[in-house]
């Protein structure tokens, strides 16, 4: 055949299946418009724009493809089913998108028993004209109606050039995601690059098969990596610091997770008035972190919790909590346990929220406190569950009757997304900045910072201040990039992609009665909290893999890998394939950041590894 008659078959198949090329047309658009104005993904120059246009049309001659699986007579309302499911899958990700600036993976979908308790803050993330996205989906089941036609029967030849069409389409826009972004797909852990490069419905097919590999890895995981995993960590931990070693020794722990807080909160004021005036007033009392960057991925609270018990990177996809809850672990209750510790967590939400019911239990922990424990009145409940002011005062008594010494972990919950309070526990003037979101959670920072005012106040009361220390850190983000704009006015600078990096650092706050305040500007991650516990505690922990190392280390590694694959170092911040100088945030030659971009990796993959391969219970024998 030559190129001409070729041309003419071509056309044939476009105008016997018009209803199919509308179908996939008007989803190609959407899905653009949808990627390039709504999705939070990175464009900077024309191919990366051009990316984005093509992207989605490869996938969307597969989808629409399958209506040929039917029959005639079925095939057009197909086509409006197909889009109507593809919209769905589009729309849940706009919404993921909004609130986490990432992207679902499969193993999220199995996280759904947390989704009852969602249930507010996703109402808050869907706006009326979302509506508009199904546009197409009417416009198809109009088209359907009004189309008295049947559609011809696709000759089995015209399906191949489908197909080798979309593949061909699909190379390309691989070709030139190379070109733009080196290794994307065998490199990066960055979803919305990913999303960026070759689009949302391909983004998912890749992800179905990462899913398929970690299914396959952890099924053949031998004990293999477990001496590789033993050298790397050796060799890239400092020793702590003897200065520190047991200067907590003996003591009782309490160990606070501050949900959703950031560091930017921290010693700034609205109209005059402090946000957080008791951590203000801790923090000079205090050793206190201010360059600790959280690690977090899509467990969010759990992850944070995951790292600050093992000293391990979370998962790359999902959350551990749920995804390996039965490994072997080392988890720092169960060391303390060892060490004549009484374990516990208090949290007033279901114990099988995030799985915590069977990880506090893989984690070593003598006792969860959950929504059984406490009263939850309608009257002592804002948002997801109980007022930190409650969890904390109702905890008391629980606490004044643990074996001593003990380790005690509360997680707060008032200060997280939609930042709802109680007219009565506005204690701050509103913001006014063009997020609702972020005046809000303005407030419950507030809040927040009160409850642990009159914690510390009660603890003192019942004499068990004194002979304590409290470990006080913000487990994620709570303003995602959704809000840059809003954030910038508050801040009073424009939101770069540097000024990201350094928004993901969250509070830490290391509170030893008796000493005085210090601030440790080392750069560090959660992924360090463990190792300078143990070390202020005196409690030697040979048997272990963690990837972090004591803060007060004098020869830290200065290297903080977060989930997605950026990086700090001492002198860089590395995200999105970009480097910059850590003081003064101007961007700087990529080369600069480059030795450091494999050992990151190799890090988390090591750190993967040893989750994948439940590598810890070699220990055991
Ligand atoms: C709920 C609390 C909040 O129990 O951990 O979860 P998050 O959404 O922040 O992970
Ligand atoms: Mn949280």
């Amino acid at each position: 055949m030559n190129v001409r008659e070729e041309h003419i078959v071509d056309c044939s198949f476009i105008k016997k299946h018009q209803l199919f090329f509308v179908a996939v047309g008007l989803f190609w658009l959407k899905v653009y418009l949808v990627q390039r104005f709504f999705f939070h993904v990175p464009t900077e120059n024309v191919l990366q724009e051009m990316l984005l246009v093509i992207n989605p049309l490869s996938s969307a001659l597969v989808l629409f493809s399958f209506s040929f699986l039917f029959p005639l007579k079925r095939r057009n309302s197909m086509l409006a089913a197909i889009s109507a499911a593809g919209s769905i899958i589009l729309y849940a990700n706009l919404i993921y998108n909004r609130f986490f600036s990432d992207f679902i993976t499969i193993p999220t979908l199995f996280q759904t028993n947390n989704m009852g308790d969602l249930g507010e803050s996703i109402f808050t993330l869907i706006q009326p004209a979302d509506i508009l996205l199904f546009f197409d989906v009417f416009v198809l089941l109009f088209a359907v109606k009004r189309w008295n036609k049947l559609p011809s029967t696709a000759a089995k030849i015209d399906l191949i050039r489908l197909y080798a069409a979309a593949l061909a389409l699909f190379a390309f826009n691989l070709g030139l995601s190379e070109i733009e972004h080196p290794q994307l797909l065998t490199r990066s852990f960055d979803r919305s690059m990913v999303v960026q490069n070759i689009g949302v419905f391909n983004y998912h097919f890749y992800d179905l098969i990462l899913q398929t590999r970690v299914s396959a890895n952890q099924t053949f995981a031998q004990s293999d990596g477990f001496q590789e995993v033993k050298a790397y960590v050796q060799a890239h931990t400092a020793s702590p610091n003897p200065v520190y070693t047991g200067m907590a020794e003996g003591k009782n722990v309490f160990v606070i997770s501050l949900e959703s807080m950031q560091s930017f909160v921290l010693n700034r004021t609205i109209n005059g008035e402090e946000i957080t005036p008791f951590l203000n007033e801790l923090i000079k009392e205090s050793y206190y972190f201010p360059n600790v960057y959280h690690q977090t991925g899509q467990g969010k609270t759990s992850d944070a919790e995951f790292l600050v018990a093992n000293s391990l990177h979370p998962l790359p996809r999902g959350a551990v909590f749920f995804t390996n809850p039965d490994n072997v672990y080392n988890g720092l209750p169960g060391i303390l346990g060892k060490a004549g510790y009484y374990s516990a967590v208090f949290h007033p939400n279901n114990e099988t929220f995030w799985n915590r019911n069977q990880m506090y239990q893989s984690l070593g922990y003598d006792r969860f406190f959950s929504s059984d424990d406490f009263e939850i009145r309608e009257e002592y409940s804002v948002g997801w569950g109980l007022k930190d002011i409650e969890m904390f005062s109702q905890s008391i008594d629980y606490v004044k009757r643990l074996p001593k010494p003990f380790y005690a972990k509360f997680i707060t919950l008032t200060n997280h997304f939609p930042y709802a309070l109680d007219e009565e526990d506005v204690l701050i003037s509103e913001a006014n900045t063009s997020s609702e979101t972020l005046n809000r959670y303005f407030a419950t920072v507030r809040y927040t910072d009160e409850a642990l005012k009159l914690f510390f106040e009660q603890l003192k009361a019942e004499n068990l201040y004194e002979n304590s220390i409290f470990v006080l850190y913000g487990d994620h983000y709570g303003i995602s990039e959704y809000h840059n704009d809003a954030l910038g006015e508050f801040l009073d600078k424009e939101i770069t992609l540097y000024d990201s990096i350094q928004l993901q650092r969250v509070p830490l706050i290391i509170h030893i009665p008796g000493q005085s305040g210090k601030i440790i500007d080392a750069v560090g991650g959660q992924i360090d909290i463990k190792p300078t516990i143990l070390n202020l505690l005196g409690i030697e922990n040979e048997k272990d893999m963690m990837f972090g190392s004591d803060l007060f280390a004098a020869d830290r590694p200065h290297l903080v890998a977060l989930r997605d694959g950026s990086f700090i170092t001492n002198d860089y911040v590395y995200t999105k394939q970009k480097c910059f100088n850590r003081l003064s945030g101007e961007e700087e030659e990529a080369e600069k950041c480059e030795p450091y971009i494999e050992q990151v990796q190799r890090q988390l993959d090591l750190s993967d590894r040893v989750i994948y391969g439940d590598l810890l219970k070699y220990y055991k024998n």
